[in-house]
């Protein structure tokens, strides 16, 4: 008989959630913890830890992604719930680090309750989620889950020059474990919305249906470095003329498509990079989103035909190369499902949605069944210091995630348990 009355303690969960951001802290209460970086290493032992204590049986695979089990009562794939635990910059304290502690709380309150379950219990944080020291997004999942292979994204090499394998030994998580053999009976992953749409609408939990497909441009832009005041117009190739070009047809694309369509030029980097002197060079990414892989295609068509010829037109030169060409992800429907009436038992409003950002869980939806709740973020704010979520809305997230881990994994109380 699966214990639904069984909550989540908001207090413990809270408490790591605060202890976690301490790691890679940055002002505002946000976090900079990018991947495979001394702040990712510090707050992968202290999860590690976390998870020893909870008694949970740890692995770490050739990515560095960490899984820790709790046995069923059958063996067998474990029902599998995580996230991320490496950030943005300027990240907020809930993005990725949410599902992992839940998951972690999932774990504690079933051990406190004495509660066995049929099928083993899993919670995993995945390598480099966010994509924005080596490309691409999701790599430790993806790599996880078959999609990516190992020995090619070891050698990626990140904006800073470093190689992704090298770090990954630095900080000593270059383990053992194989990976891309799928371990999972079904993937439920908890997340901020990062969006407006929970908050607009007063709902209290997003049961999400679908992820947006994902494309990522990088284009190396090289004109002539000129004097600014001697230079007539027409015999410029201004790399920064372009770069900003982009930037405007950006927009103008996203505005055409309308719909689910987002553009989004989030590095512009120009050398010299001084007052009076041409750009000679010009660094820029951008991120193009659709549900539609047809639009999003669309999007990505319309853009490349711009920057072919306005560099053309500038005399220019460019160098592109995708970092991310992701389809949209459509979640299973009966978990899903699941999800909606496990809060709905709960008397939280519940809303069917869309994923606008990329995350982990994706990767697992071709393998198992998989879908995802979402929290509000207020202001629908994220990447951003400002990221937050109030506590009554992370139980909530947390008690759904609870129930619904409790009935993939058929969660019984042990006879005579306190709870
Ligand atoms: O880019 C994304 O959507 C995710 O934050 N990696
Ligand atoms: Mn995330
Ligand atoms: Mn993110």
């Amino acid at each position: 008989m699966q214990p639904t009355h069984l909550r989540i303690n908001l207090d413990r969960l809270l408490d790591r959630i605060d202890t976690l951001a301490g790691i890679g802290a940055i002002d505002g209460g946000g976090v900079c913890r990018l991947a495979l970086s001394e702040q990712d290493r510090l707050g992968r032992d202290w999860v590690c830890g976390w998870m020893r204590d909870l008694g949970l049986q740890v692995s770490v695979d050739g990515i560095g992604n960490v899984v820790g089990v709790r046995a069923g009562q059958q063996p067998g794939p474990p029902v599998m719930t995580g996230s991320h635990i490496d950030t943005v910059a300027t990240g907020g304290r809930y993005d990725g680090n949410l599902g992992v502690l839940a998951g972690l709380e999932v774990i504690e309150t079933l051990n406190d309750a004495q509660v066995s379950t049929q099928k083993p219990l899993a919670v995993g944080f995945f390598s480099n989620e966010e994509g924005v020291r080596f490309a691409p997004d999701m790599m430790g999942s993806a790599v996880h889950q078959g999609h990516l292979e190992l020995h090619e994204m070891l050698a990626v090499v990140g904006v800073d020059g470093a190689t992704l394998g090298d770090e990954l030994k630095r900080i000593g998580y270059a383990g053992e474990t194989s990976t891309g053999d799928k371990r999972a009976d079904c993937f439920v992953e908890l997340h901020v919305e990062q969006g407006p749409l929970l908050e607009a609408e007063n709902q209290q939990i997003g049961a999400v249906e679908k992820v947006q497909g994902i494309s990522w441009m990088e284009y190396r832009l090289r004109g002539t470095a000129n004097h600014a005041g001697t230079t007539p117009m027409a015999l410029r190739n201004d790399a920064a003329y372009v770069a900003a070009a982009i930037a405007v047809e950006a927009r103008r694309i996203a505005s055409h498509l309308g719909g689910d369509q987002v553009a989004t030029v989030g590095v512009l980097a120009l050398n010299p990079g001084l007052v009076n002197v041409i750009a000679k060079e010009a660094l820029v990414t951008v991120d193009l989103r659709n549900t539609d892989d047809d639009k999003l295609s669309e999007s990505e068509q319309q853009m490349a035909d711009f920057v072919a010829t306005t560099c053309q037109a500038e005399g220019v030169h460019c160098e592109s190369r995708s970092l991310v060409r992701l389809q949209p992800v459509l979640f299973d429907p009966e978990l899903v499902s699941l999800i909606e009436e496990t809060a709905q038992s709960m008397d939280f409003s519940v809303k069917r949605m869309p994923s606008g950002a990329g995350h982990d869980a994706q990767m697992f939806a071709a393998n198992c069944p998989t879908a995802m709740i979402f929290v509000p973020s207020r202001g629908g704010i994220s990447h951003n210091v400002a990221e937050y979520t109030a506590p009554e809305q992370v139980r909530a997230g947390a008690d759904v995630l609870l129930q619904v881990l409790l009935a993939k994994a058929e969660g019984v109380a042990i006879r005579g348990s306190t709870r």
